[in-house]
């Protein structure tokens, strides 16, 4: 138990440390979904914690059980993290 709380401990701080623990969601509108890649394309306003514009983009989720419940034109709140050099959803609110 001591290691696997560790290790959330660690994650947690992994995700914070790259959104530069700014939390705030986003807003979009799902426009594709590609469920075999775990990619989500969002038709999104100004994402201000990573500076990208307004635009639609193809996103890799976090985890791909982020993708239930979606379809095409959902609107959602979400979180884009960079990981890696890589632009990841870390979290999507319907
Ligand atoms: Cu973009």
């Amino acid at each position: 138990m001591k290691i696997l709380s560790l290790a959330a401990a660690l994650a947690v701080t992994a995700t914070t440390s790259f959104a530069g623990g700014d939390h705030d969601m986003s807003m979009g509108t799902v426009t594709n979904l590609d469920r075999k890649s775990n990619v989500v394309t969002i038709n999104h306003g100004p994402l201000k914690n990573i500076n990208m514009p307004a635009m639609e983009m193809g996103y890799a989720v976090a985890k791909p059980s982020m993708l239930k419940g979606l379809r095409k034109g959902s609107q959602i709140h979400f979180v884009v993290e960079q990981v890696n050099g890589q632009y990841i959803v870390t979290e999507i609110m319907k």
